[in-house]
């Protein structure tokens, strides 16, 4: 055992009664799961490999519960739901070379959507670090582009530091991910771990606040408004500051509209909701910010606006991305913008506004309510909810049963008859909000289910809607509904997903089955790449590159066949076809207390509506049904 100077600093720091913790000698890899267990871990999703294998000794002594997932992007994608859900930090390990590579693509999608995440992957010794040595890869630097922070340890007795700095850097400011790569010699060195109670990470300084000078401003600027719009974000999420919005909406009566990662930071049944805006946001929505144009058929004529949108945007807690700003000078080009966010590097980056401010949104909107009690908003905005009001009449979120529908080969080779019973996917999300109370939890693939699922599920809370947004991770839904459901068991959490989607990481109904994590899936089952078949229809013609699913010898045939798939699991399954019967069958998925699948078959031809074609203006929307 060799202790080094480090360590005989901290002993003696710790002699003194400094902020420490001075542990008994053991190993790296018992250090490392010690200090996980003082950060307040309760669940690790961690598959184990010749480089990790010793963490997961480790584990086995340790009160943290291992999940073990069958593949480690479900486990990535877990401890994601996970944080999601709780706001607390998802921990999910790996061992080195492909272990950790399967991470990459949970890491990229926590990175781009701010979630919480630690992602610890074994290394090779480091002896045999630059020797492509057997599962050697340098995952650092590979996954510098995707993280918050990044370490490699070197020294088994910056253990302690760096676990707490990454979970406090994971979760502080704006959330992101934080790799931790452990070379395998570390694991094994031993030493007398000094466990620090506090962090302070030099330069790193997350806890920024808007000044009252600033929210003065806004105050002012309102003052000024006729048509004020609020556009929130994830941020409004992960800052916590949904009860804060809610008060300053309701002192200001300025009406809401979120992004999809805010789906639920304001409830959605809300008289001033304006539900989500962008490329399949509510028509309302995109109309309250960018005003209503002159139906444009081709993208050279000239835009004639015919309805004023908002004349002040709030943009809080966002990040103007294209799915929400379309030709993003367009966007909101008719208002005074206000821009608050946590990340100063945010402003002013994909949109220049009028009034970057950086700070935390919850204090921001805290002290903004103090102000408006001194200083009420005489102005109710009469004219401009009327205005919503007709914008909201003239173009809800709608569906009909076309007889392009009923009349396809698709339905007749799967209903056989009883095409008048089908299914369409936008009744069943609608179906599982009633059934469900509007209070599950969803998470989502990527495709067109999720673009209903956050169009016909009205979201109640923040920390509701659990889905792959920013990075459009296919295979997310699944795994992420365990992470969620170990988090809240007595939940119901649903994943609404799509047949491409589910297939991406089916293996996780093991994960389900042996681990009794009850949650369910519903298949928005279209037997097709269904967006990309919409972009196929809408731009291509309708020629198919390889969006078909199903089995071109045999249409006839659902494939693959979900419920024999579940049946091998042991996890419940049932097909639904016909309308009749869909009640009975969510019913059925709801009650049960594990893992359940229900497949419901689906026409491919219906299109997410309403749709603004990237890079485009609001005045290019379809959204007639
Ligand atoms: C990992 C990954 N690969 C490819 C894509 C591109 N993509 C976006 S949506 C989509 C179709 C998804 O199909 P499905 O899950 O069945 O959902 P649907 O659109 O049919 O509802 C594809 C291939 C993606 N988003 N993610
Ligand atoms: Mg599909």
């Amino acid at each position: 055992m060799s202790i080094n100077k480090t360590t005989d600093t901290a002993k003696k720091a710790a002699a003194k009664g400094r902020n420490v913790e001075l542990g008994p000698a053991m190993s790296g890899s018992e250090i490392l799961v010690a200090c996980l267990e003082r950060e307040g871990v309760d669940t690790i999703f961690a598959y184990p490999g010749g480089a990790s294998m010793e963490i997961h000794q480790a584990l086995t002594r340790s009160r943290i519960r291992t999940v073990l997932p069958r593949h480690e992007q479900g486990g990535a994608f877990a401890a994601e739901g996970y944080a999601r859900a709780t706001g607390r930090v998802g921990v999910c390990m790996a061992t080195s070379g492909p272990g950790a590579t399967n991470l990459v693509t949970g890491i990229a999608d926590a990175y781009m959507d701010s979630v919480p995440l630690v992602a610890i992957t074994g290394q090779v010794p480091q002896s045999m670090i630059g020797k492509s040595a057997f599962q050697e890869t340098d995952i650092y630097g590979m996954t510098l582009p995707v993280v918050k922070h990044s370490y490699l340890i070197t020294d088994v007795n910056d253990i302690p530091r760096i676990t707490k700095e990454a979970f406090h850097i994971a979760q502080s400011g704006r959330p992101g991910p934080v790799l931790i790569d452990v070379p395998k010699n570390i694991q094994q060195a031993r030493t007398q771990p000094v466990f620090p109670k506090g962090v302070r990470v030099r330069g790193y300084n997350p806890d920024r606040r808007a000044s009252d000078l600033e929210l003065n401003e806004i105050v002012g600027l309102i003052e000024k408004s006729e048509r004020p719009v609020l556009y929130v974000g994830g941020g409004i999420i992960t800052g916590d500051a949904s009860q804060e919005l809610r008060q300053f909406v309701e002192a200001t009566q300025i009406p809401v509209t979120t992004t999809i990662m805010g789906c639920g930071a304001f409830p959605e049944e809300h008289p001033l909701s304006l539900r989500w805006l962008g490329m399949h946001g509510a028509a309302f929505a995109n109309w309250a910010v960018n005003g209503e144009y002159e139906p444009h058929k081709n993208p050279a004529d000239p835009l004639k606006k015919i309805v004023p949108g908002a004349d002040l945007l709030l943009a809080f807690g966002v990040r103007f991305d294209d799915r929400v700003t379309g030709k993003v000078d367009k966007f909101g080009d008719g208002a005074t913008i206000v821009h608050l966010d946590i990340d100063a590097s945010e402003l002013n980056k994909n949109k220049v506004v009028n009034l970057p401010i950086v700070g935390g949104v919850k204090p921001a909107l805290a002290r903004l309510v103090e102000m408006l009690k001194e200083r009420p908003i005489e102005k109710t905005f009469g004219a401009w909810h009327q205005q919503l009001a007709a914008w909201k009449a003239k173009a809800p979120f709608g569906y009909v049963v076309t007889e392009e529908v009923i009349k396809s080969q698709h339905m007749r080779d799967h209903l056989k008859g009883r095409e008048n019973e089908v299914i369409l996917p936008q009744m069943a999300i609608e179906m599982l909000y009633e059934l469900s109370r509007g209070e599950a939890i969803i998470t989502t693939g990527v495709g067109q289910h999720q673009m209903w699922s956050a169009q016909y599920y009205k979201f109640k809370y923040p920390r509701q809607f659990l889905t792959s947004a920013g990075l459009g991770a296919m295979g997310y839904g699944y795994p992420a509904a365990l992470g969620a459901k170990v988090a809240f068991p007595e939940r119901q959490v649903v994943d609404i997903d799509g047949d491409g989607s589910f297939l991406m990481n089916v293996q996780e109904l093991a994960t389900a089955h042996i681990e009794q994590i009850a949650a369910k899936a519903l298949i928005l089952n279209n037997q097709h790449l269904g967006m990309v078949m919409q972009w196929e229809d809408r731009f291509y013609a309708g020629n198919r590159g390889h969006t078909y699913l199903g089995d071109p010898e045999n249409r006839q045939q659902i494939y693959p066949d979900y419920v024999a798939m579940c049946k091998s699991f042991n996890v419940r399954a049932e097909r639904v076809m016909y309308r009749k019967d869909l009640r009975a069958a969510m019913q059925r998925m709801l009650d049960a207390d594990e893992a359940y699948v229900l497949d419901i078959i689906v026409p491919y031809t219906e299109h997410v509506l309403p749709f603004i074609p990237a890079g485009r203006t609001v005045a290019d929307m379809i959204w007639k049904p």
